[in-house]
């Protein structure tokens, strides 16, 4: 699916704004067929929940409904017209005029479906219903619960099974965009790096629909000039002298990709692409032939009043903090981000692992832990849950939005599963082979590993490319001993290193809760130098290890989660607080990541 742009054949509408909003009421059916029975004002894209005083609107769980008016110009009327979302959190049923348009359920990819046929002059009316329902179906995964209150009302609630407010609504751009009868659908673009002599064959791909009598692909560089031409829906190209897409060093190409016909360019489409090549090689995680080492983050799409909704300029002042800080990299945790933010890692050259939703999987910590020191347990988590066929489809729907990404290097399959119980091999063999089936690119894969499932209980790590560890030792084991809490990092990366020599480790988490403003003489646990002291720990045991590839801390910011005894106003593990001020801890990160070479 490609990305909405305007080109010489393409118009881009943006239905962003305010639009009408209600909760669905149990005992009062929404007539499709009539305006919403509310005026009530919902700005998109953005979580609804934090846009309300009201706290039945930010605490609702169940079904909500949005509406907007529209029209579009008669000029436009000729051409095949697309209703996009880019995301609606988790479940959608648009109707334009009062029919069903399209459905679909998973809340971080976009979706799409023409409109023409239900289009009319004048004013166009667009209802969308929308749940925020997660339960054991779902990713996330939620725990589902229904009940009826003392008037019979029906009372549902999701209680989170992850770490993380489960903000929903229209949260990425909606769009309507014009593409020619016979256009380009999509286009996959697998460069192929000669790295010795600095050369790439670029594969290409191109689906369309309807008819042309040519295809044609030329690449042009960064001032636009032509490099490169090829012809054909299934061709190829090469680049000469190639700029190669490095790490905080980014270049894009364009494909120019026009279809043709009677000698005119009927559709064109112009999708950047980067040339780099990685690979996972002898403990290393290779760039452009180079040992990469991972400096950087697990972060949130969350911020003040928008919530989880799309914003432009946190993403732009994020990218420049980390910028300045040395780091170069995010995680995409725990769900794929907006389409706008992978296209400016691509271009502000920053490497992403690219996370599906799937977190959750895991049926409670009700066992025995200690029964973990000696391999793996059954905690009941494969036999209860189902989604599978979710998990397939955000693999499909993620790679196929995200294959041409240079930024993108490798896919998480999963957070923090239950990868200690008995079954999880089984659940997951298939969704590793479908990646790897479905990725053009061939990127490396991981899932991100629980603290729980160390060398002995953990049972899917022979799946993996690149083992990926979320770690918290002087946290929530030896709380506020780092002297203990040393020990066990060492010896549990030693563990890891023996079990698997060839396969190069990182972290993808490891933080404390700090408290802005809070100091201690005696560097006491929620304080800013404990926090710092924390982070020097690790360091330390990072730099003797051989296979040790990368380091990306938990969390980039403070961020909203559901209520609970340890989380005041959300999780605090942010180096940064929600509003990007930085804690202590940032100039020691700094140092340190300045120092460290991105490559080499
Ligand atoms: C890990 C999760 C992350 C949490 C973090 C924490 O992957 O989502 O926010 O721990 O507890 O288990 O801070």
């Amino acid at each position: 699916m490609l990305y909405p742009i305007a080109t010489d054949s393409r118009v881009v509408l943006d239905l962003s704004g305010i639009w009408n909003f209600m909760l669905e009421d149990d005992n009062q059916e929404v007539d499709v067929n009539q305006p919403l029975p509310t005026t009530d004002s919902m700005a998109v894209p953005a979580s609804f929940n934090d846009q309300s005083v009201a706290s039945e609107v930010r605490r609702h769980t169940g079904y909500v409904w949005y509406e907007k008016e529209f029209t579009v110009a008669k000029a436009l009327r000729n051409e095949r017209l697309v209703l996009r979302f880019g995301s609606a959190t988790h479940e959608a049923w648009v109707y334009l005029n009062g029919e069903l348009l399209v459905h679909h359920k998973g809340g971080f990819t976009p979706f799409e479906a023409e409109m023409n046929d239900l289009l009319t002059e004048g004013t166009n009316r667009l209802t969308v219903r929308l749940s925020n329902i997660l339960d054991y179906t779902t990713l996330p995964v939620g725990n589902y619960t229904e009940k009826k209150d003392e008037d019979g009302n029906l009372v549902r609630n999701v209680d989170e099974n992850f770490d993380f407010f489960n903000y929903a609504g229209l949260h990425r751009p909606v769009r309507i965009y014009s593409t020619p009868f016979d256009r380009i659908e999509d286009i996959v673009i697998v460069p192929e790096v000669d790295l010795d002599n600095k050369k790439a064959d670029v594969k290409f791909s191109v689906k369309t629909g309807g008819e042309f009598d040519e295809v044609r692909v030329t690449i042009l560089d960064e001032d636009g000039k032509e490099v490169a031409q090829a012809a054909g829906q299934e061709t190829s190209a090469t680049i000469d002298n190639v700029n190669l897409w490095q790490p905080l060093d980014a270049y894009l190409y364009t494909a120019k990709v026009e279809g043709i016909k009677n000698g005119e360019t009927v559709d064109v489409y112009n999708e950047p692409f980067g040339v780099r090549k990685v690979e996972v090689k002898e403990g290393k995680f290779l760039f452009n032939g180079e040992p990469f080492y991972f400096k950087g983050f697990g972060k949130h799409e969350d911020t003040f009043v928008r919530g989880r909704g799309l914003d432009e300029a946190y993403n732009v002042l994020d990218l420049n903090l980390m910028k300045d800080m040395g780091a170069n990299s995010l995680r995409t945790s725990h769900y794929p981000y907006s389409e706008e933010m992978m296209r400016l890692c691509d271009r502000e050259g920053i490497v992403v692992i690219d996370e599906t939703p799937a977190v959750g999987l895991m049926a409670s910590f009700n066992f025995d832990l200690s029964m973990l020191e000696k391999g793996a347990v059954d905690d009941g988590t494969w036999d209860k849950m189902d989604t599978t066929e979710a998990h397939e489809q955000v693999i499909r729907e993620l790679i196929d939005r995200d294959k041409n990404h240079a930024s993108v290097v490798m896919w998480s399959i999963a957070n923090e599963p239950a990868s200690y119980s008995k079954g999880a091999y089984e659940y997951f063999k298939p969704l590793f082979d479908l990646a790897r089936e479905l990725d053009p690119q061939n990127r490396p894969l991981t899932f991100v590993n629980i603290m729980l499932a160390k060398p002995k209980a953990d049972l899917c790590a022979d799946l993996v490319d690149v083992i990926a560890l979320n770690r918290y030792y002087g946290w929530y084991v030896n709380t506020g001993d780092l002297d203990e809490g040393e020990k066990g990092t060492r010896e549990e990366l030693l563990e890891w290193q023996e079990k698997y020599p060839e396969k190069p480790m990182m972290y993808t988490e490891y933080g404390a809760d700090t408290v802005a403003g809070m100091h201690s003489m005696y560097h006491e646990p929620f304080s800013e130098e404990y926090q710092e002291d924390y982070y020097r720990m690790n360091s330390k045991v990072f730099d003797e290890i051989p296979n040790f590839i990368g380091e990306q801390l938990w969390n980039f910011a403070d961020f909203q989660t559901k209520f609970g005894i340890m989380r005041v106003q959300g999780n605090k593990k942010g180096i940064f607080t929600r509003a990007r001020e930085p804690k202590r801890v940032v100039r020691y990160l700094s140092e340190r990541w300045n120092s460290i070479p991105h490559l080499g």
